[in-house]
């Protein structure tokens, strides 16, 4: 069997300061994106960030990346539109115009750490709706059971198109916490059908991410998900975190999939 392997070498949060090695320009997050892809990633979840490190959804920035990243590998582009908890939605769902052939939808607002994430209901609909008429795929981003419900409730509107790709994201600081136990729970009441990944934030990014694969789901690994390879030693870029889960995979006897059978098993549409 193969699996998807996503990075997600920048998250919305850590800087250089956090981790000298997280890349934060164009350049830098198309080369670690690159490297990925040596390591068998085939789907990029890209945040941008502007010159002072601040995230950002300036579509030049991300059109920018894009282009790099594109003249690099066919690795395939998923765009967050969760962007940074500075950003306003209104800004943060103009990520589509740019029709990346993937692109989160963050179904609730919560609170996340010591911020806020903002994704009100009429956004939220007018996003899905966007991207289903962009034919745009949304990597569905659950951080509590709550969550899974208003995405069903997405789906029963007709905002949603089958199979249904979810990420449960455990260990931020206002949704579930990443245990075993919760992860097990998300899983068993995922729709039939569906494709889905464990995000697993923080210290229990590697435990979480093997037991996930063991259940069946895809895997992803990168800077904005952990900054430590284990207690202590600080990540040296994306590539050893995607190395190491790649290798993970390989030892649960799992093959890693190609950019061609990632776009089977994701159904995703064709490319432009
Ligand atoms: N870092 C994740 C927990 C998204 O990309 O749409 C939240 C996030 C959402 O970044
Ligand atoms: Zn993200």
């Amino acid at each position: 069997m193969s699996v998807v392997l996503t990075v997600a070498p920048t998250g919305p949060i850590a800087t250089k300061a956090d981790n000298e090695y997280l890349p934060t320009s164009p350049e830098e997050i198309a080369d670690s994106v690159y490297a990925a892809y040596l390591e068998g990633a085939t789907v990029a979840h890209l945040h941008l960030r502007d010159e002072f490190e601040r995230p950002t959804a300036d579509l030049n920035i991300a059109r920018r990346t894009m282009d790099l990243i594109e003249e690099k590998c066919p690795i395939h582009i998923q765009l967050s539109t969760g962007v940074g908890l500075s950003v306003d939605f209104e800004d943060r769902e103009k990520m589509v115009e740019l029709r990346p052939r993937m692109a989160t939808l963050n179904p609730c607002s919560m609170s996340f750490g010591t911020g806020e994430f903002r994704n009100p209901p009429d956004g939220v609909r007018r996003l899905a709706a966007r991207m289903r008429e962009l034919d745009i795929k949304p990597e569905l981003e659950v951080y509590d059971t709550g969550h899974l419900d208003a995405v069903m409730r997405l789906y029963d509107e007709g905002l949603l198109a089958d199979p249904l790709q979810f990420s449960i994201v455990l260990g931020v600081v206002g949704g579930a916490a990443a245990t075993p136990q919760n992860l097990v729970m998300m899983v068993e009441r995922l729709p039939k059908g569906c494709i889905w990944q464990i995000i697993a934030i923080g210290k229990a990014n590697l435990q979480l991410t093997g037991i996930g694969l063991a259940l069946g789901g895809n895997a992803r690994a990168g800077l904005e998900d952990t900054l430590y390879l284990r207690k202590g030693e600080i990540a040296q870029g994306n590539t050893p975190l995607v190395k190491r889960t790649a290798d993970l995979a390989r030892s649960l006897d799992l093959s890693i999939a190609s950019v061609v059978e990632t776009e089977r098993i994701l159904s995703l549409p064709p490319r432009p």
